[in-house]
């Protein structure tokens, strides 16, 4: 049995040039694990609280010195000697230390980079790799170890791209048939296809923050237009091999009661943006629509599930948070057939594959997601893997702390053939 020896956290930054924290795990064979945590841009309201310090001398406010200290100070004098692969007791101990209902006291970014590191320190020392180590947690019963199929955020939009459209992400999904490194290959062409079209049209290639091009667009349709263009000109057949998906985070557009989008001159109701939504999905059959509606617009969410669910998944981020009590009330109220986890939503593993779990035993599909800010740590993949979800979200195949997540991918199909 190995028990946690040592903790130490550091300030380091992430893909955006924002201080995050990271935590590295000794034991006492040993073995180490190190992970850090992502942050948002367009945050819910309903998600776990990120400690910063507010301290306008040190990083403008964005540091995260108190969270290291919590860390520190309080974390490690409580999990210091606990065996490593107790991995509910830890999380348990933390929730405990911080005792609020929204991880205000010690912070998300405190308690998920040590959750994350003793599960990578404890992998190590069970001489596992992480997803399988992590399996020991989930419940097996009707789910296979597969590589989820990637939905790839090419064209970026709103927050992550300086409001360029409203709709915050365009993506392109291959058919569920194709193996993952088939799939990493389409994204590759239909990446590439859209750059040619963006350059030859003047529109430019410059990226936004998860790694897709940013162009400064006249309707929120015209990037969907882009997309089936950039497919058509490659040899995949649109609706066939390759589907398309939005993340439209509309609460980010949402303002006393109405929707704001550049494709209408007027603002619009509830009930007038689910018909928009009818109207694109005729022409564009989406496969998956998240966030289509403001995270409190409970009852805009009932409408757009009875009228398109049959023929689109509908996706909770902002509304469910990775949040068992959301996801509760979304079930109740028939607003989603998928659900978007995210560890930093909740700020611990365990707690996030709790969410996983009520979400599979509803029959909603699992969407593992990075964030906006991210950082080269891989352990999402991992755990993407480990709780068998049925898509990944982790942006372009392009940008460091994007690809690192795709490549371990890579390497855990190999694993898997290995087993
Ligand atoms: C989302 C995420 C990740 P952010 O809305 O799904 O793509 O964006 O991390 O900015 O919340
Ligand atoms: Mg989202």
């Amino acid at each position: 049995m190995a028990k946690i020896k040592l903790i130490v956290a550091r300030e380091i930054l992430n893909s955006k040039g924002i201080p995050t924290v990271e935590t590295t795990v000794i034991l006492s064979d040993g073995k180490a694990g190190t992970a850090s945590t992502p942050t948002g841009t367009s945050v819910g309201s309903y998600e776990a609280s990120e400690l910063r310090d507010r301290d306008d001398k040190h990083f403008q406010g964005n540091g995260v010195s108190k969270p290291i200290a919590n860390i520190e100070e309080i974390i490690a004098p409580n999990i210091l000697g606990m065996d490593a692969t107790k991995q509910h007791e830890i999380d348990k101990k933390m929730i405990e230390l911080d005792g609020t209902q929204n991880k205000g006291k010690l912070g998300s970014n405190a308690m998920l980079s040590v959750s994350m590191a003793v599960a990578k320190a404890a992998a190590k020392s069970a001489l596992l790799p992480t997803f399988l180590y992590l399996r020991e947690f989930v419940n097996k019963e009707n789910t296979t170890i597969k590589i989820p199929t990637p939905a790839f955020n090419i064209l970026n939009g709103g927050k992550h791209a300086g409001d360029n459209t409203n709709f915050q992400e365009y993506m392109v999904i291959p058919a569920s048939s194709k193996t993952y490194s088939e799939s990493l290959d389409m994204a590759f062409v239909l990446y590439s296809s859209l750059r040619k079209i963006l350059d030859q049209s003047n529109f430019g290639s410059l990226v936004g923050d998860e790694g897709g091009f940013g162009p400064k667009l006249q309707t929120n349709k015209d990037g969907l237009d882009l997309l089936k263009q950039a497919i058509e000109a490659t040899s995949f057949r649109y609706g066939f091999d390759v589907f398309l998906g939005l993340d439209v985070a509309a609460t980010n557009f949402y303002q006393e009661g109405k929707y704001h989008i550049k494709d209408k001159t007027m603002p619009l109701s509830s009930e007038a943006l689910i018909e928009y939504y009818e109207d694109l999905n005729k022409e564009f059959h989406l496969l998956y629509l998240e966030d289509p509606l403001a995270q409190d617009d409970w009852v805009g969410w009932s409408k757009i599930f009875s009228s398109i669910s049959q023929q689109t998944l509908i996706v909770g981020d902002d509304l469910t948070a990775t949040n068992p009590y959301r996801l509760q009330m979304a079930l109740d109220k028939k607003t989603i057939s998928g659900i978007i986890i995210k560890p930093n939503q909740i700020g611990t593993v365990i707690e996030a594959m709790a969410v996983v779990e009520i979400a599979r035993q509803a029959g909603l599909k699992i969407i593992v997601s990075h964030r906006s800010g991210e950082t080269n740590d891989d352990f999402i993949a991992d755990f993407a893997v480990a709780v068998s979800a049925d898509y990944v979200k982790f942006g372009a195949p392009a940008r460091g702390e994007r690809v690192a997540k795709y490549n371990r991918l890579l390497a855990i199909e190999k694993e898997i053939k290995a087993l």
